[in-house]
């Protein structure tokens, strides 16, 4: 109640005292980064290879977060989860089939709260996963997606399964950045950036690149000799502790050789690097213009990715490297610099969180998420004691609950299997402890918090 009061002194203050627009000037921007498949194979998160000098540079100037946990390791349910503040399961977006628009109803989504904010909303690439009945068209004063052209489409190219896996190629490409996709995002987001505008803005940049299939100009490529792209270790003899532990494909993989890894490895670091490279772009254009020390920067994947890891090359998996994701927060209202939070959260928690640093209005009730927004004041803030996400397996579902200590899963409800991993000793979780009796008290213990 008190709440409702203050906001209605303030609409009421600012209707008769303020120019609207003036009023509206003054609220921040809010540049809005979300990278297809982006793992935390960067500079920034401490990887010996890997070279991303841009958002090294962007994570320097804010607080770069080592524990952002997404909902659910596959695009669409990601994007539909955080997009509207609800856990997958509460949204009903479990797959990339489910179009937003046939479960959305009256909820208000992250990007149309800005418009009903007086921002101008501009979504480049992908934003909202799939196509217009994916999206939430209301909430967008412009949507833009993008092509490569035919000199792009070109150049060397290998399968590294022969064929088997039709996403799983690589491309070191003729042309220039702006003959791919996100190349061309880049583009279009300095050119709005230079822009003269009345409103504040909210520009959403869905970068597509390192999701697969692995396209890249050439000269990414050409940073990383195939002799430095080290694929992870396995423990000898190590097997997944279900078949439903992994995705379906593990088969394939099995038969990867040393080259097949290497390239692998290869095209992910290009296509990072590429789209580092886009990135600077639109700082460059956002400190040329003046309006960085006015904007708010998030910046994203949106969810893990193994490379290598459990013998996996690709995401849908509910361990570490499944769902945890970069996340770097900058700009205007982050007025710590060069930080580290090991503060956990959840993709569900983005949406209240930027919501409450930017003081949006109106927030809807339904969001299923907390704000983290503390951390500006207190980059040691805890957030959350525990963090959940989930997967599917045809019809079975597999949970996890995440603690400081341990990660427990369960599928089916536990009945086609649990696993447990010590997070502090085990922290690439090979060693399941499910069934050690010594854990059993551990275990009884994550399950009550499976479910929150
Ligand atoms: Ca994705």
């Amino acid at each position: 109640m008190k709440f409702l009061i203050l906001s209605t002194l303030f609409s009421v203050f600012s209707v008769s005292c303020i120019n609207p627009k003036t009023n509206s000037a003054k609220k921040p921007n809010v540049l809005f980064i979300v990278v297809d498949d982006l793992n935390t194979t960067l500079g920034c998160y401490d990887h010996p290879l890997v070279n991303t000098p841009n958002i090294d540079k962007l994570a320097e100037s804010g607080v770069k977060f080592n524990h952002a946990y997404c909902n659910y390791a596959v695009c669409g349910p990601s994007r539909g989860s955080f997009l509207t503040g609800l856990r997958p399961e509460s949204i009903g977006i479990l797959d990339n089939r489910t179009p937003l628009q046939n479960v959305l109803g009256e909820r208000v989504t992250f990007p149309y709260l800005f418009k009903q904010n007086g921002y101008y909303t501009m979504s480049l690439g992908k934003v909202f996963h799939g196509s217009n009945d994916h999206n939430d068209l209301k909430a967008w004063d412009e949507i833009y997606g993008y092509g490569s052209t035919e000199l792009g489409k070109k150049g060397e190219s290998r399968n590294m399964t022969d064929g088997v896996l039709n996403w799983c190629w690589w491309q070191a490409a003729e042309g220039s950045d702006e003959d791919q996709p996100d190349g061309q995002i880049a583009k279009k987001a300095v050119e709005f950036i230079q822009a003269e505008k009345d409103e504040p803005f909210f520009l959403a940049v869905g970068f597509h690149k390192p999701h697969d299939p692995f396209i890249a100009p050439k000269k990414y490529f050409d940073l990383y000799p195939l002799e430095e792209c080290n694929p992870p270790d396995l423990p000898e003899g190590w097997e997944p502790p279900y078949q439903h532990s992994l995705p379906n494909q593990t088969a394939v993989f099995n038969k990867f050789t040393e080259q097949d890894k290497r390239e692998f490895l290869r095209s992910y670091y290009a296509c990072t690097s590429f789209m580092d490279a886009q990135v600077g772009k639109i700082m460059e254009a956002l400190e040329e213009s003046g309006q960085l020390d006015n904007t708010l920067i998030v910046f994203f994947g949106d969810h893990g990715y193994h490379l290598g890891e459990h013998n996996w090359w690709n995401k849908v998996t509910i361990y570490e490297k499944g769902t945890n994701a970069p996340f770097i927060l900058a700009g205007k209202g982050i007025n710590a610099k060069g930080i580290e939070s090991n503060g956990m959260f959840e993709f569900i928690d983005i949406y209240p969180t930027i919501a409450e640093l930017v003081g949006l209005e109106n927030i809807p009730d339904h969001l299923e998420g907390k704000s983290f927004a503390k951390v500006v004041d207190d980059p040691n803030a805890i957030f959350r004691t525990e963090v959940r996400a989930i997967i599917n397996r045809g019809p079975m579902l597999g949970r996890m609950v995440k603690n400081e200590d341990f990660r427990y899963i369960e599928w089916g409800d536990g009945n086609q299997g649990t696993e447990l991993y010590d997070q502090n000793n085990d922290p690439t979780e090979y060693n399941n402890l499910a069934d050690n009796p010594d854990y059993s008290d551990v275990k009884s213990e994550m399950k009550k918090l499976i479910i929150e």
